[in-house]
């Protein structure tokens, strides 16, 4: 029987993790929290594909395309558009995609401008403030799903 599989979806600036403000995000790069959740989920029988991209259209158009495929579930760290964007909204409602809202840091300690989640309105489970780790922890809630 095929693995279910598990998309990971970065947003904006999320590629420079690790080089940057490693006091809020870290020092892993996105490429390590890659390599370390595939074989997470070769353990847990799940294909998990990564990606990123610092637009808001592509974010959304990967959502489609997720549905198309069957995609069991989506891990989603959209970065800024989190707190900006009724396109992704809407593309989780009209996909009925299984979304974990995933954070590094926790947006509701930092700036109020990061308090108010659009992505959270539609996720089925949010894991945030455990650096990488919340990746991780979110896969296996995926898992469970
Ligand atoms: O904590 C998170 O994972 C965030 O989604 C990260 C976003 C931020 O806008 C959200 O409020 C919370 C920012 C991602 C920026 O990533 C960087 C990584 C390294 C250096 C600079 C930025």
């Amino acid at each position: 029987m095929a693995l279910r599989k598990i998309l990971v979806l970065n947003g904006p600036n999320l590629n420079l993790l690790g080089t940057r403000q490693p006091e809020i995000y870290g020092r892993d790069t996105l490429d390590d929290i890659a390599a370390r959740l595939t074989a997470q989920g070769e353990a847990l029988g799940l294909a998990v594909e990564c990606r990123q991209t610092n637009h808001e259209g592509v974010l959304v158009d990967w959502l489609h395309q997720a549905k198309r495929e069957g995609v069991h579930a989506v891990l989603l760290n959209a970065g800024a558009y989190t707190h900006t964007s009724i396109a992704l909204l809407d593309a989780i409602l009209a996909t009925e995609l299984k979304v974990i809202e995933v954070h590094l840091s926790d947006p509701e300690t930092r700036e109020p401008f990061r308090h108010l989640s659009y992505v959270g309105m539609a996720a089925v489970a949010c894991v945030k403030g455990l650096g990488a780790k919340s990746y991780e922890v979110a896969l296996e809630r995926a898992a469970a799903l």
